[in-house]
This record gives structure tokens, sequence and C-alpha cells, in this order.
């Protein structure tokens, strides 16, 4: 039986994902609305993870609070925290008031506690797995009834790339055609059993904070590219439909070329915006060429780099070439192990 001093908790886990169609633009910044769809591949949450504590209680400060490895954050300030804190908080209402006997957990403060098992800087779309895990674990403790398709509209409000986040495997976010984004939604193309064979390594060239942030470089680029318009009208849909086979049929090779192509036109809209946006460096480019000489000695495409916001390369490869890639990649850009490998195979390489 509840008393004014019960605290009710929920905890959950949320993955990184990383894109292999990119998300970049937005054409409504207030709902998050992408210009185009998108796709990622979930890692695994042996290797990079959020874990998130949601709690609620009588006994807590009146002001919601939340605290990301260790440090307080400033939810008043983050539009993009309010917005998910506030749909969540609706949607519990409408449980009370369906059942009178329920707890009114909607009334009181939220106490939402966040660690990584990466560091938060480097660059691996922590704002994905963040958003991802603080929207499940309210949505726990709250015990609401929405599939994690429904959720995902609601941690996309906190960041785009986080409704990827919600459910494993293969992800596409599909970008929707209404005003109020109420058909902006992700939902799982396959479950990661369907291609276990799938690695990915990860390779951190730098672990410092990006030049541009997302949110501001994607603004940027809509609103001065000239490349932008093909992309997001016929580039961008026309790969979705090839990846998507690729990935029904298991067909690495195509998966590996639509991959390559989509992070290099991305990175080109970046550097034809004005001013030009650099996210990728010298060590960025090395491992481009680095794949492609991978490719070319062995007569087939055996792995794929993709780049996001930043330096850092993941890769992609089937198990059975693991030793050939992953030994060239270290051989050749040199680098520690880091030891994060998980049941998908993944590994943390960092390049100094
Ligand atoms: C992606 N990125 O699809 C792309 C590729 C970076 C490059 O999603 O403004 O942090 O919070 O919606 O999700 C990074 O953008 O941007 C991103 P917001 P987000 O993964």
């Amino acid at each position: 039986m509840a008393s004014e001093s019960t605290v009710f908790r929920a905890s959950t886990t949320a993955p990184v994902n990383i894109a292999v169609i990119k998300y970049w633009g937005k054409r409504d910044a207030s709902l998050n609305l992408p210009t185009n769809s998108s796709l990622s591949v979930t890692l695994s949450q042996r290797s990079l993870r959020t874990l998130t504590t949601a709690s609620c209680s009588a006994v807590y400060p009146a002001a919601d609070s939340l605290t990301l490895n260790g440090k307080p954050q400033d939810i008043q300030s983050s539009k993009r925290t309010l917005a998910c804190l506030s749909n969540l908080r609706s949607l519990r209402q409408a449980v009370e008031a369906a059942d009178l006997t329920l707890p009114k957990l909607s009334t009181l403060p939220l106490r939402i506690v966040s660690e990584n098992n990466f560091p938060t800087a480097a660059g691996l779309a922590s704002s994905a797995a963040g958003f991802a895990a603080l929207v499940r674990a309210v949505a726990d403790l709250y015990q609401l009834p929405q599939s994690p398709r429904e959720l995902s509209r609601i941690a996309r409000q906190g960041s785009g790339s986080a409704c990827r986040s919600l459910m494993g495997g293969y992800v596409a976010w599909r970008s929707g055609e209404l005003e109020d984004g109420s058909d902006s939604l992700a939902e799982e193309v396959a479950p990661a059993s369907h291609w276990p064979e799938m690695r990915a390594l990860i390779l951190v060239v730098s672990a410092e904070k990006k030049d541009v942030p997302s949110t501001e470089g994607m603004q940027t680029t809509v609103a001065t590219s000239s490349l932008f318009a093909t992309r997001a009208a016929s580039v961008v849909p026309e790969r979705m439909d090839a990846i998507e086979t690729a990935i029904r049929d298991r067909d690495f090779p195509a998966f590996a070329e639509i991959t390559m192509r989509d992070s290099n036109s991305f990175h080109a809209t970046c550097l034809d915006s004005w001013p030009p946006i650099f996210y990728m460096n010298d060590v960025s480019r090395a491992a481009v060429r680095l794949v492609h000489d991978i490719n070319r000695a062995v007569g087939r495409t055996v792995c794929a780099y993709t780049f996001d916001a930043g330096p850092n390369a993941v890769i992609y490869y089937l198990d059975e070439v693991s030793e050939l890639v992953a030994g060239t990649f270290k051989a050749i850009l040199g680098g520690t192990t880091g030891g994060w490998e998980g049941p998908f195979g993944q590994r943390l390489e960092k390049v100094t």
C-alpha cells in the first residue's frame, strides 16, 4: 500500500544507434521533424548503453530533477527534456483518469538519474541513448501502455536520433508527412537476430566535443547547401528502399556501398554549407582509404565506413572477416583495444 513517503521507481537501459542513412535537416525545429527518413543499426548494450532510473515521490523537492553521470542538469532550461516529460505526464494522466484506484504519480516530482558506460563526450551519439532511456524509464515508472513505436514520437522531441534507440536491430525513422509530426515515428525493419553476423568497430579518433553541434549544423546545411535539396528529395528516399532490401536479403556488399555513399553524401552537404562544416579529419580520411584498400585487396566489399557529426569512424563488417578487418585497422591505424565487445561483436578502438 502506497503511503506519503513511498518512492515509486523504474530502471531501464537504452542502446546507442549508428545511422547508415543519415538524419540531417529539420523541416520543423520545434517539433523536431526531419527533412528525410533515416535508418540505423543498434549497437550491443553490453558495449554501449545508457542506464536510467526514474523515480517519483511526494517526499522529493517540488521540481523535477535530472542527473547525468553524477552531474545535476538544468532541465528547466531544456525545452526538449520538458517536452518529453510533459508528454509522458499527459499519458499517465489518461491512465489515472481511466482507473481512479491508481496512485496519482503524474502529480509527483520526478527524479531521473542517468549513467553512460562510455564517455559522454566521445561523439558516440550519447543523446540518442540518453533520451531513449529517459523516455523508456519514465514510461515504465508510469506503467504506460504505449508501444516503443508510439514512445518514439516522444523520444524524437528530445533528440531526433533518440527515436531510433527504443528498438533493437535495424531501425527506420519514417520522416512522416503530417504537420503535427504524429506520423514521424521509428519502426524496426529487422531484429538483430536477422543478421547476427554483423559487426561494428568504432574508431574513436577524437573524444573532444564536436566543432559544430548537430542541431546548429543541420540548420546551416538546410539554409545554405545547394546539394541538400536533392539529397532530401530523391537521393535518400531511393537509398532507404535499397538498404531495406539489402538488409532483408542480408546482402552485405549492397548494404556496405549504400552506407558508405550515404555517409559521403551527408559530409558533402556539410562541406557545401556556408560557412562550410568539417566533421571528418585526416585520421577519418585515412580510415576511408583503408576500407577501400581492404575491399580492393579482397576483391569484394567486406567492410564499410560511416561517420556522424564528428571524426570518429564506425566500420561495419561480417564476423567471417573479423580478424582481417579489425586486425588490419589495428595494424595500420594503431591504437589500443578498449575491450568493449558484445554479443553483436562491437569493439572500441582508440586511435591516438
Ligand atoms: C543520425 N546525426 O542520423 C545523424 C547523422 C548526426 C549525423 O542524428 O537536433 O543529436 O537532437 O535532433 O539527433 C545527430 O543529431 O539532433 C544525428 P537533434 P541529433 O544519427
